[in-house]
């Protein structure tokens, strides 16, 4: 039986890196940009109703949303190559709409007037599978749209179906580029909110991250969006193989989730993945699992901007693809324990879970080995810290707030500012707990209004 995922694009960066997926995925299923399976992927045993269903006649539609508050990007895919791809019907964009200006409220309160279009869209979309595992959203928390908008469907989401998983890829923005969006720390504050109470898993993506790999691996000094984007879509599209070409573990969403969620607050995970098929061919080199395995646990491989030297891991999913001896991942993980290359939590079972997953055979691959890790690690709450930071400097000086309290959230009072940055801080309080031995007993101990709370139900 298949386990559905629909996937929810938002704002410009959510439709960019939904894009790029989409392409990703089309390309280790054989089918074409206009969704026909090529001759050459007529046999083939994977399992695509996870991600496409097929129309009456036959051809492949992605289970995507496609959704923004301004033409332009939507735009952009409808005149590209895939404009045919997706179920025209799962668009929706305000034509004349100038988006949410980088403004959380806007795009907040915007996501409310379009309420019925949108839900009408995603009950459809639902409706239309057998059995739904969850949904899938990605965006950008520094926005208006992705973040706002973002956040107010976050919330219809756990309203509407409780049941169903929540999965995010949650883009943070470049540390190095302050200018990027002015308002980018109250925004982002006010979505991790959401993200923490409103989501079951957070796959976080840090664009400072992301730009230096995008950089040492393709020599640019100032990659674009279309290369951060293939290393996002590469993240995406590994960590859903399990899903997509079933093995003996972790076939469905919530398995894998499980593995790497051990308490519901503590979601956020971060990914690496190794190697790199942007990488210049001169640097591919002999790929053996414990390679593979070691290097993924390198700081640099890493997709999100913290020390994970320091800290402990509560938990890591290593995906591994291609021509792999079991022998050797009971090797590696001994080498692995033995040289101390990884540290775990105390108060826990502690090891590196390995699923040996099949591969697309359409896609010829240089290297013998590859393999992508997800994991969750303490040291995130360096990034919430950072953020926090920015905000409570912005918020002090009240500095460009005129432009929230124009809008409902924030006409009467700036509450859900205090609010939001105290959920933030709980959730970098308990990261740092999990740290201790005596995490084990922390919602004990924790005042009976904050105890609990958090995770929609699964
Ligand atoms: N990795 C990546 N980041 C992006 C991309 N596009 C925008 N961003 C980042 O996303 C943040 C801005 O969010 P956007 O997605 O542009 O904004 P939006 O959600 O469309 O919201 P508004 O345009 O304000 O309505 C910034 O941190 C950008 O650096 C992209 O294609 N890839
Ligand atoms: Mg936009």
């Amino acid at each position: 039986m298949p386990r559905e995922v629909i996937t929810l694009q938002l704002g410009q960066c959510g439709n960019q890196i939904g894009m790029e997926f989409w392409k990703q995925l089309c390309v280790e299923h054989g089918i074409n940009p206009s969704g026909r399976l090529e001759d050459f992927a007529v046999e083939g045993t994977d399992r695509k109703d996870v991600f496409f269903y097929q129309a009456d006649d036959d051809h492949y539609i992605p289970r995507a949303i496609l959704m923004d508050l301004e033409p332009r990007v939507i735009n952009s895919i409808k005149t590209s190559a895939y404009a045919n791809l997706y179920n025209q019907e799962n668009v929706f964009m305000s034509a004349d709409g100038g988006g949410a200006g980088n403004n959380w409220a806007s795009g907040y309160r915007q996501g409310d007037v379009v309420h019925d279009d949108v839900i009408d869209i995603l009950d459809r979309e639902a409706d239309n599978s057998d059995s739904l595992e969850g949904f899938v959203l990605t965006h950008a928390i520094a926005g208006g749209t992705g973040s706002g908008m973002g956040s107010y469907l976050l919330e219809r989401l756990n309203d509407r179906y409780p049941k169903k998983l929540v999965q995010t890829y949650s883009v943070f923005p470049n540390q190095e580029e302050m200018s990027d969006v002015v308002v980018q720390p109250y925004n982002s504050i006010l979505t991790l909110k959401r993200l923490t109470l409103n989501a079951d898993c957070v796959n976080v993506l840090d664009n400072t991250a992301l730009n230096r790999i995008a950089a040492d691996r393709l020599h640019v000094e100032k990659p674009s969006f279309t290369e951060v984007n293939q290393l996002v879509s590469t993240v995406m599209a590994a960590s859903t193989t399990t899903l997509r070409y079933p093995g003996y573990m972790n076939n469905d969403m919530v398995g894998l989730v499980a593995n790497l969620v051990p308490t519901p607050r503590l979601h956020f995970l971060t990914s690496g993945y190794t190697p790199l098929s942007t990488e210049h061919s001169s640097s591919v080199r002999k790929t053996t699992v414990l390679d593979v395995m070691r290097r993924l646990l390198q700081p640099k491989n890493i997709m999100v901007s913290t020390p994970t030297r320091t800290g402990v891991y509560i938990s890591i999913l290593n995906i591994i693809q291609g021509e792999v001896d079991p022998t050797q991942v009971h090797k590696s993980l001994q080498r692995i324990r033995e040289r101390k290359l990884a540290q775990f939590i105390l108060w826990g079972p502690a090891s590196i879970q390995v699923a040996l997953s099949n591969q697309s055979p359409y896609i010829q691959s240089t290297n013998r080995v590859s393999g992508l890790m997800l994991a969750n690690h303490t040291s995130i709450h360096t990034l919430f810290e950072r953020t926090c930071r920015q905000y409570d400097k912005m918020r002090k000086r009240e500095a460009y707030m005129d432009q929230f309290r124009k809008e409902p959230m924030f006409s009467d009072s700036l509450d859900e500012f205090d609010s939001s940055r105290e959920i933030v801080q709980q959730v970098i309080d308990e990261y740092k707990a999990a740290e201790r031995a005596d995490y084990a007993t922390y919602g004990t101990r924790l005042p009976a209004s904050t105890a609990g709370a958090g995770g929609s139900g699964q």
